[in-house]
């Protein structure tokens, strides 16, 4: 009886069981297999989901594990090129004082610019008046903005403020050096507004800037290096033959980008960023461009190839816009010419005797044996790029001859009676290094590479170099109405001009050389070429997006520590 019930599927759950149940209703049993498709379907899926899935998480795993072998492959870079870590180094009373007397020496050059050339470009000091050496855009004023903030001279800096806001007035019947123009005056702009906050220095900015954009309407994006500032129009130097100056046309990358970035408007960017890509279509393999390039083709004229004047500040930008950009791939190009460059530098290095100096030659067709005091920015800017090598033993190589060529800088200054440095200096053989042109504009490049020199290796050879230079300028230039330059570096006979960049570059760097590693620190901020620190910030890809209509924007490669304290210096 029970079998029966069961054989009926009359009774209970057990009825469904039963293949009677389905055989006489097809209806049952095109709903049995229909429920059959669903649950293997709904199994077979979860399976392959978690097969899936398994499979991603194995190659997450292989990604996290080829990260961490590269991660400490770059620490063991970093802990072998800069042997010592800044946190290693003691706190030197030494410094303290140092700096104390280089804000002194920065509140002497001011308080004679504000006595007898408030307002003007730059200051004479023997003859006690100013000079519109840039077409009276108050150079000395914008160019010491940032070095006042720093030093924390307040009263000095908002006294400056007011200037910059009420009597700064672009609107010159003036032809214009694009490029000092840009240097001095939209970097010292940005570097105030990164540092203070205060809007009118970025409504200043793009005011100047505007008024240079239409030199970069060229036929090949070459800007022309002189414009008026009031009418707009456009032309290189004569004496160029028509052509623009590679450091004239490639040093404007750094300010324009930040711009654009602190405007939220992509035409600075954009005008600039072309410099670059069409140079680098015709790069050289060795990198090394002449100074002359055709603004209608983008073709080099046959030219110097030279570290120093008219080529210098074209290879430490392709340095510093990478940096600039977080290192990552939408700036990589700019990496890979600056190392295609460097070797191409390699070529141009040889060695002085007796005393084994270690120099950068100028080339035209052959080598000749002289280098500028304005390629002693190289060291600084080696020992900035070494890190970023991937091979280990290239960045050392490249860290070793910065430390190579800022020892013979250094001995520029110490070679001379005044032991102040020439302008330039010839290698003959058996005579190690002469002075060539004999004067001394206050220049800062040496005493940017030490800044630089010391930040990375942490070595305090480098300060007291620093200091030494110090000394020498404080004996030989500085007098009761200022700083002014030497005529000649042997007799000591001066000239009658402040440079701006005295204030902005030289007294600012040797101020860094000896502050806690904390002010201005070198993973946030980047120089410009007139020591203009710029924050570092993601980058305004909507450049690149209206221009392909493609999204290239993307994450930066690390995240840039914010700043929740007081002025410019981190915990
Ligand atoms: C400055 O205006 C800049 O450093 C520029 O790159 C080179 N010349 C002077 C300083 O020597």
């Amino acid at each position: 009886m029970a079998r029966n019930k069961l054989v009926n599927g009359s009774h209970g759950i057990w009825k469904y069981f039963n293949p009677a149940f389905y055989l006489r209703r097809p209806r049952r049993l095109a709903l049995l297999i229909i429920l059959f498709v669903s649950v293997s379907m709904v199994v077979w899926d979860r399976q392959s989901l978690s097969r899936d899935y398994q499979f991603e998480v194995s190659k997450l795993n292989e990604e996290v594990l080829r990260l961490q072998q590269m991660l400490e492959e770059i620490k063991s870079v970093t802990e072998d090129v800069f042997v010592k870590s800044l946190k290693d180094v003691q706190e030197d009373p030494v410094d303290a004082q140092r700096m104390q007397r280089v804000k002194e020496a920065m509140i002497h050059a001011w308080s004679s610019y504000e006595k007898y050339a408030w307002g003007q470009d730059e200051l004479q000091p023997q003859t006690k008046d100013g000079v519109d050496s840039f077409g009276g855009l108050g150079a000395t004023m914008i160019d010491a903005l940032d070095t006042l903030y720093i030093m924390g001279l307040d009263e000095q800096f908002q006294k400056a403020r007011e200037w910059v806001a009420s009597s700064l007035d672009f609107d010159k019947d003036y032809a214009a050096s694009m490029f000092e123009t840009t240097i001095r005056v939209v970097g010292g702009l940005l570097s105030a507004y990164d540092l203070s906050g205060d809007k009118i220095f970025l409504e200043k900015a793009t005011d100047i800037a505007d008024r240079l954009l239409p030199a970069w309407d060229t036929q090949s994006g070459i800007p022309y290096n002189i414009i008026n500032l009031k009418h707009g129009n456009a032309h290189n130097p004569t004496w160029a033959g028509g052509d623009s100056i590679l450091a004239d046309s490639g040093t404007e990358q750094l300010e324009f980008i930040a711009l654009s970035e602190r405007t939220g408007d992509p035409k600075y960017q954009q005008k600039v960023e072309k410099v670059i890509s069409v140079l680098n279509k015709n790069f050289p393999a060795d990198g090394l461009l002449p100074i002359y390039i055709n603004p209608d083709t983008a073709k080099p004229s046959y030219s110097t190839i030279t570290f120093g004047a008219m080529g210098d500040s074209f290879y430490e930008y392709l340095l510093k816009v990478w940096v600039f950009g977080n290192k990552t791939s939408t700036v990589k190009h700019y990496r890979d010419m600056w190392e295609k460059s460097m070797n191409g530098l390699l070529s141009l290095v040889r060695k002085s005797t007796p005393s084994s100096f270690t120099y950068i030659c100028e080339k035209n067709g052959n080598l000749i044996d002289k280098m500028d005091e304005l390629a002693c920015f190289a060291p600084g800017m080696l020992a900035l790029g070494a890190s970023g090598y991937s091979d280990p033993a290239e960045g050392k190589k490249f860290l070793s001859l910065a430390e190579e060529l800022a020892w013979t800088c250094y001995n520029f200054y110490q070679s001379t009676p005044t032991k102040l440095a020439g302008e330039n200096y010839f290698f003959n053989s058996g005579s190690d290094m002469s002075v060539g042109t004999s004067w001394n504009i206050l220049r800062p490049e040496t005493v940017e590479s030490l800044f630089y020199l010391w930040r990375l290796t942490a070595n305090k050879t480098y300060q007291e170099w620093g200091w030494n230079i110090f000394e020498a300028f404080e004996k030989n230039s500085r007098i009761e109405s200022g700083y002014v330059g030497l005529k000649d570096v042997n007799t000591g006979v001066k000239d009658n001009k402040m440079q701006s960049f005295f204030l902005a570059e030289t007294l600012k760097y040797l101020y860094l050389l000896f502050s806690p590693t904390t002010v201005i620190p070198l993973d946030e901020w980047v120089f410009n070429t007139e020591a203009h620190p710029l924050k570092i910030k993601p980058r305004n890809d909507q450049v690149n997006l209206k221009q392909s209509n493609k999204v290239l924007l993307r994450k930066p490669a690390f995240r840039i520590r914010q700043r929740h304290y007081g002025r410019i210096t981190k915990k």
